[in-house]
């Protein structure tokens, strides 16, 4: 089917209202159960002893006196647990053949890799007693140098698992058909070449709600319920399966209210697997809180990426080349898709623009003796939009024109769509001109460049400075094959279920497993929309692998364009099977019977109708369906999209810089995300403003820092500077839809745009207030501390050269 605006509003209209969200209710009254409020009696009570150092060998551990303390129950190494895993923890992204990943098992077994690094586990008969045992246990370690710089551990004088032979963990290049040497031709040809380097900052994803992990076992059949706090309760059942060598089909994962992820969710931890493993072997349930300092350590961190880029472009502006060196920090281990992370962005360092095939880019990851980095908000994507939109800045400053302008000239054309990029990936759709226009006209562009003009001039203490951003993602992960040749070891597909119960009402089963997207009223509005009820005669199952037992979770802005879309298409297939019953019923042919308003009608005959709830009756009752047909209204569909879905969009932003104090008030911030069709606005909007305040926060606050020795300065949310409300300027989210042509609902995802967009809209601002000071370019965060630094940088460089 071809999707249009048209389409999307076919059915009874709910789909594109701004409908309140169904889950606030149970979250806002406290009614909502977190994993950590569940009442589990007789549970043990986890703590584990995280390594104080970055980098140490264990010499000997003394559990005795830990073991001694009233109301523990037992303490375990790595080492007494070591010979019952069946396999080290998980990686399903091996990037290349000859990728190095050292083994990494739920608690190290012979050396410590970060601070924070798992070194045994105590169970006692409550919090406080497991965690005051942790003081008592004593461990010596031969401390050896921690290894936090990136260039520095490439050049393997200390290398971090010695059985590697090096911090190298893998080098990708990405191939492009026929483009060899056309990237050096043109950096030695081009009037214009801007190379420049970026610091993609670590950032803690600081999900409202640690993790939690309950291991229920049941003592007698031998079955396993794993409650967690995960964005992926089936990755989590296979890999936990396959790791701990526990029979699959015995295995239940549930995951009761997530409060966030961001990312950090989509992983298979440590102490998941300890909690199964130890609640198997004791046959009393186990359960672990992680504590806010401890998440900051011991749950992955993001971003943490050096990049060179070298951009070339004609006398116009019209970009000939691109050039990119990555190098990424992967963090002390691999976890579940951290090699990954820098491949995902691979493919948009071109952004928006048309690009020729002159483009050669290469990523190589490293150890560091840090916590392991993973998916964050946008995994790659935010690091590649930020790259190229930043380096574009350069260029306009380079040519002396103004950045819109110098965009504009690159933009691949709407009429271009869909468009075979230089990568050979195929984008669905897009209008550049259309977006960048709308936010142009709510920022009131040319009269802030006139303001802008009046206000810095010489001497003046508040600088404006006025921020553009474009960006094209790819997102809805994805369609199998292409996964596949990326070396993914896992699919792209999405199932669902929909039952028309016997009274009527729907009952939704989904893959995806939403942690704060609003996927219950979502997927209530398209199911509402096609069977022409009301969403709240819809209710939505997801999140346990019982009651779903198909699914491929929520992360990559895939649950709409590929979960979403399963869901309308298993509702299609319903209505179509009740169509039959119908026909039969009305003893009509069942292409002649129209259905709307949740009503099959004969064409022509409008007095001749049947209800779906009569239809639904008679598929219970079975007592007169058609020869052949089975009873019961349900059906199931996995869907494997055929592409990614591509969301792009235009930011705006205006900041004003106090040269005396270096500080940042971002005065106006203008959001234009395509995402296609909406299903729901508000929630859109919602994601926009969550996804942009998140990119705000790597551009001018967060930041994980590292003393030389490896320890985490910033482990507390004293130190780690998340946004406060006060700290969030006013978001305008502008209107933009170009339905994606690729899925029957013509949507694209939307939950990582804002974030991918915000972070080179608010740094192209910074450095466009204080490029007339002579500041080319300033790390992120952009603090007051770094601005004025910089600021004062800046006058002492101009007084020597002037002197
Ligand atoms: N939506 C819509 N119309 C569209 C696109 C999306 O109505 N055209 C709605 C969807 O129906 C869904 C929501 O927007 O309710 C997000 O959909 P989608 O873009 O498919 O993203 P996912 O549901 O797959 O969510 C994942 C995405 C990611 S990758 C991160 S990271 C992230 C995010 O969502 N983490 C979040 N948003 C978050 N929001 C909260 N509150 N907490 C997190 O941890």
């Amino acid at each position: 089917m071809e999707a249009s605006d048209e389409s999307i509003a076919a059915g009874n209209g709910v789909l594109g209202q701004r409908m309140l969200r169904k889950e606030d209710p149970a979250l806002l009254t406290g009614e909502a159960i977190f994993t950590n409020d569940m009442k589990v009696p007789g549970a043990l009570y986890m703590a584990v002893l995280r390594s104080p150092h970055a980098h140490a060998r264990i010499v000997s551990i003394d559990t005795s006196a830990a073991a001694a303390l009233d109301g523990v129950h037992s303490v375990y190494s790595g080492a007494d647990l070591a010979d019952s895993w069946a396999a080290p923890m998980p990686c399903a992204w091996p990037v290349t053949d000859d990728m190095k990943n050292p083994a990494h098992y739920p608690l190290a077994v012979s050396k410590v890799a970060y601070v924070g690094d798992g070194v045994c586990a105590v169970l006692a008969v409550n919090d406080s007693i497991a965690h005051d045992a942790l003081d008592l246990i004593n461990v010596e370690y031969d401390v050896l140098p921690a290894v936090i710089d990136l260039e520095k551990s490439l050049s393997d004088v200390i290398v971090i698992h010695e059985e590697l032979g090096t911090n190298r963990s893998y080098t990708w290049p990405l191939v492009i058909e026929d483009n060899e040497g056309d990237c050096q031709k043109a950096m030695d040809e081009s009037a214009y070449v801007v190379k420049e380097r970026y610091i993609q900052q670590r950032l803690i994803p600081m999900a409202m709600e640690p993790r939690a992990v309950v291991a229920l076992p049941q003592p007698f059949g031998g079955d396993m319920t794993l409650y967690s706090s995960t964005q992926v309760p089936h990755i989590l059942k296979v890999m936990t399966a396959l790791t701990l060598g526990i029979p699959e089909h015995q295995l239940r994962v549930v995951c009761p209210a997530v409060g966030g992820g961001f990312g950090s969710k989509l992983n298979v931890y440590a102490e998941e697997l300890l909690c199964v493993q130890l609640a198997q072997t004791l046959k009393v349930p186990v359960r672990w809180n992680e504590e806010r300092s401890e998440n900051a350590q011991a749950t992955v961190h993001g971003r943490g990426q050096i990049q060179d880029i070298e951009l070339a472009a004609d006398e116009n502006g019209k970009i000939t080349g691109l050039r990119v060196r990555l190098i990424g920090d992967m963090g002390a281990y691999l976890q579940l898709v951290t090699p990954g992370v820098p491949l995902l962005g691979a493919f948009l360092y071109g952004g928006v623009y048309q690009i020729p095939k002159a483009f050669d880019f290469s990523c190589t990851s490293v150890f560091t003796t840090m916590t392991p980095t993973d998916a964050y908000r946008g995994a790659g994507r935010p690091e590649a939009t930020y790259a190229i939109e930043h380096a574009m800045d350069a260029l306009a400053r380079k040519m002396n024109i103004d950045p819109l302008v110098l965009r504009r000239r690159n933009f691949i054309p709407k009429e271009a769509f869909p468009y075979e990029a230089y990568t050979g990936l195929v984008y669905d759709s897009g209008d550049h001109d259309k977006a960048a226009t709308i936010a142009e006209n709510i920022l009131d562009y040319d009269a802030m460049r006139a303001k802008q003009a009046a206000q810095n001039v010489e001497g003046s203490t508040k600088r404006l400075g006025i921020g553009v951003s474009t960006y094209f993602e790819m997102c809805g992960l994805a369609p199998s094959r292409v996964l596949a040749s990326l070396n993914y070891s896992a699919g792209g597909w999405e199932s669902a279920t929909v039952r028309v119960l016997p009274t009527s009402k729907i009952q939704v089963v989904t893959g995806t497993s939403p942690h704060g997207q609003g996927h219950e009223t979502a997927w209530s509005m398209i199911a509402a929309d096609k069977f022409g009820v009301d969403p709240s005669d819809v209710d939505v199952l997801h999140s346990d692998t019982a009651i779903a037992p198909m699914g491929l979770d929520t992360y990559g802005s895939r649950s709409l364009p590929v979960g979403g879309v399963a869901v309308g298409l298993a509702c299609d297939k319903v209505i179509d099977k009740a169509r039959k019953i119908a026909a039969h019923q009305m003893e009509a042919n069942e292409d002649d019977l129209e259905f709307a308003g949740g009503m099959f009608t004969v064409k022509g005959s409008p007095d001749k109708t049947m209800a779906l709830a009569a239809v639904a009756f008679e598929a219970f009752t079975a007592h007169n369906l058609p020869d052949g047909l089975e009873p019961n209204l349900e059906m199931q569909v996995t869907y494997d999209p055929p592409n990614f879905s591509w969301p792009f969009g235009t930011h705006m932003c205006a900041v004003e810089i106090d040269t005396e104090t270096g500080n940042i008030e971002v005065l106006q911030y203008v959001a234009v995300d395509d995402c296609g069709n909406k299903v729901n606005p508000l929630i859109v909007d919602g994601q926009v403003h969550g996804g942009v305040i998140q990119g705000l926060a790597q551009a001018l606050f967060e930041e994980a820092r590292y003393d030389e020795d490896g320890n985490l300065l910033s482990s507390t949310l004293a130190e780690y500077l998340v946004p406060a409300a006060s700290d969030v300027p006013p978001i305008t989210v502008g209107e933009s839809v170009t339905p994606s042509p690729t899925n029957s609902l013509g949507v694209k995802g939307v939950g990582e745009a804002g974030t991918i967009g915000a972070a080179p809209c608010i740094m192209n601002a910074v450095v466009d207030a204080l490029s007339g000071l002579g500041i080319q370019d300033i790390q992120m965060p952009a603090s007051p501390l770094n601005v004025w630094n910089a600021i004062q940088q800046a006058q002492a460089t101009n007084q020597e050269n002037n002197a």
